[in-house]
């Protein structure tokens, strides 16, 4: 039992507050959810985290009768934790939803990062935090890194600096913390920013309620604990701002025994070659997504390979996985695999969204749409418009363009006359068999059982505009080869979209990944097999990105 007060904890109804609970029990903390306005007036500590967007978040607190309630609680300056839309809803309002009031306890308006930054919006990652003044909520986190992922910020102002506790750069500077008296707030999410994040919310909790100015100075001089064991090798002269992600990327499926395991293929065949032909099994998800959260992996992926012909929400053993990995791992978790409307055998009707919802709260972060992404590609395509049905369109709409990653499975096509060719090609470095100076990549549904009439550049497209977040960018031809990137596919997919593209498929050693970020706009780079055999560790890849000067999160 934790000696500390009670924590109250609101839930608005709109985001994923699993790891926020998940956070708080690993710290020995036990909370009680806000019912009534009074459950926030008698809390002794309130945590607020908020996801999804802030008309929605904005219009649960009115329909709840919370706005009073929060509103007093808060400029009585009494405990309270706000995360992500928890800091941006004490501002007067956002342009989010074409403009909506907030609780207007902070002057400032909260914005869109400006596309004039040239920079993939939603901002999503590690980032360095610069703190404007001392803080007990703070101490810990030294030139560590915090998690972010919002396209919306607020940004400092002179009405509002004496509010501002930290602030981090993405093209410009915005507000990171926020604190008055004990009245905090962080646009990053603690609760996903691994053992950083773990003691900042030990810190609120541990605080009295009391914190004077001069305790909190005092306590910031001594130096952090450390908190990682890969800190020192990286230290001197590290690249600041938003980190390069490295993702370890679990395939899971069931296998001939029935069990769910991790596997990984070659070019997409996960079975062993040779006598049996057994689904490959390289380990036991939960058990490894630990291993690489523990190891330094900025992000988790599970890809559900067999989900485009399961039913999800049938797959118990899925999110089963989640609900355990996510009690233990405090890094960013993403899912995929039939993310998509079913019809169950009965007849009955399961939208896309009740399926990721089932996702989310399992403990999911983003879901991963794959087959069906294809198809609301060709849609809006063949139509020139938007049908607002799309699970892309509804799980954006509902969660935040932030939850929605697609994933691509293309595979190379060389051609001989680009002019003869519908599709939008590039002048390759890698000639083709009979010397075709061209190629396009062709996307592919079912896990690349069947190819489609559609380029990956052009699916990138119509799933941004769908709302997506996130591009999965893998490729066929590389997968298990162990020999790089696609660095021609990942540069033209990441130059033709606004959104932050994930490099999949081929990594074999360190200097891999230093390659695509030094040759596209990659934001992130994922790998499996390397991780899952053990022949590289993330410490390695880590190691080698600082060495070449890309921005890389070490603790
Ligand atoms: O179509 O929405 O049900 O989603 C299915 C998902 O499963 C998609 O994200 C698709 O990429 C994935 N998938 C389907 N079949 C396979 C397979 O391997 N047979 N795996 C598969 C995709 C590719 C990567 C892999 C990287 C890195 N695996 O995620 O982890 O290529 O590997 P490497 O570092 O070892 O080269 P839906």
């Amino acid at each position: 039992a934790n000696p500390q007060p009670g924590v109250t904890l609101l839930d608005y109804g709109a985001g994923n507050v699993r790891s926020v609970k998940n956070a708080l029990r690993q710290l020995g903390q036990e909370w009680n959810e806000v019912q009534s306005p009074g459950d926030i007036l008698n809390a002794q500590k309130l945590v607020f985290p908020g996801v999804g967007a802030y008309e929605q978040a904005m219009q649960s607190l009115v329909r709840q009768g919370l706005v009073d309630a929060l509103r007093e609680y808060i400029q009585a300056g009494r405990p309270f934790l706000g995360i992500c839309l928890g800091l941006q809803l004490l501002f007067e309002g956002s342009e989010e939803n074409g403009g909506v009031e907030g609780l207007g306890l902070i002057p400032g308006r909260v914005q869109r990062f400006p596309a004039s930054l040239g920079l993939p919006v939603p901002h999503i990652g590690w980032n360095d935090l610069d703190q404007w003044k001392a803080s007990s909520l703070l101490q810990s986190v030294g030139d560590r890194r915090a998690y972010f992922v919002h396209s919306y910020c607020a940004t400092p102002t002179p009405a509002n600096d004496d509010w501002v506790l930290a602030t981090s750069h993405y093209g410009m500077d915005f507000v990171a913390a926020i604190r008055q008296g004990d009245v905090h707030a962080t646009q990053f999410h603690p609760e996903k920013s691994g053992p950083v994040g773990l003691a900042i919310i030990d810190s609120f909790l541990n605080s009295d309620g009391s914190t004077k100015p001069e305790q909190v100075a005092a306590q910031v001089s001594s130096p952090a604990a450390p908190l990682g064991s890969l800190e020192s090798p990286f230290k001197a002269g590290a690249p600041r701002g938003l980190a390069k992600r490295v993702i370890a990327c679990l395939d899971v499926r069931t296998n001939d025994a029935g069990d769910l395991v991790v596997t990984k293929g070659d070019q997409y065949d996960v079975r062993e070659k040779g006598e049996g032909q057994d689904v490959r099994n390289l380990g036991q998800p939960v058990e490894l997504a630990g291993r690489y959260a523990a190891d330094g992996a900025d992000e988790v992926t599970f890809l559900n390979i067999t989900g485009f012909r399961d039913f999800p929400l049938g797959d118990l053993p899925m999110l089963e996985v989640l609900r355990q990995t996510s009690k233990g791992v405090f890094v960013p978790l993403t899912v995929g695999g039939g993310i998509r409307e079913f019809m169950d055998a009965g007849g009955h009707h399961y939208s896309a969204l009740q399926v990721a919802a089932e996702y989310f709260r399992s403990g999911a972060d983003k879901v991963s749409i794959g087959s069906d992404a294809v198809a609301a590609a060709e849609e809006l395509r063949r139509t020139g418009q938007k049908s607002g049905r799309s699970a892309i369109e509804q799980i954006s709409w509902h969660y935040g363009a932030q939850a929605v990653v697609v994933s691509i499975d293309p595979r190379r096509v060389w051609v001989a006359d680009p002019s003869s060719c519908l599709h939008r090609t590039v002048r390759t470095q890698q000639p083709g068999p009979q010397g075709e100076q061209h190629c396009w990549w062709q996307c592919t549904v079912k896990g690349g059982r069947e190819g489609r009439n559609l380029g990956a550049v052009e699916l990138a497209q119509a799933v941004e505009e769908l709302g997506a977040g996130e591009i999965l960018l893998n490729c066929i031809d590389k997968d298990g080869a162990g020999n790089g990137f696609d660095l021609e596919l990942i540069k033209e997919v990441s130059d033709a979209v606004n959104i932050p593209v994930i490099a999949s498929s081929g990594a074999g050693k360190p200097e891999h990944f230093a390659e695509v970020f030094h040759n596209s706009r990659a934001a992130a780079a994922l790998a499996a097999g390397i991780f899952h055999r053990r022949e590289v560790s993330i410490d390695d890849v880590k190691l080698h990105m600082a060495e070449q000067g890309i921005p890389t999160r070490t603790g």
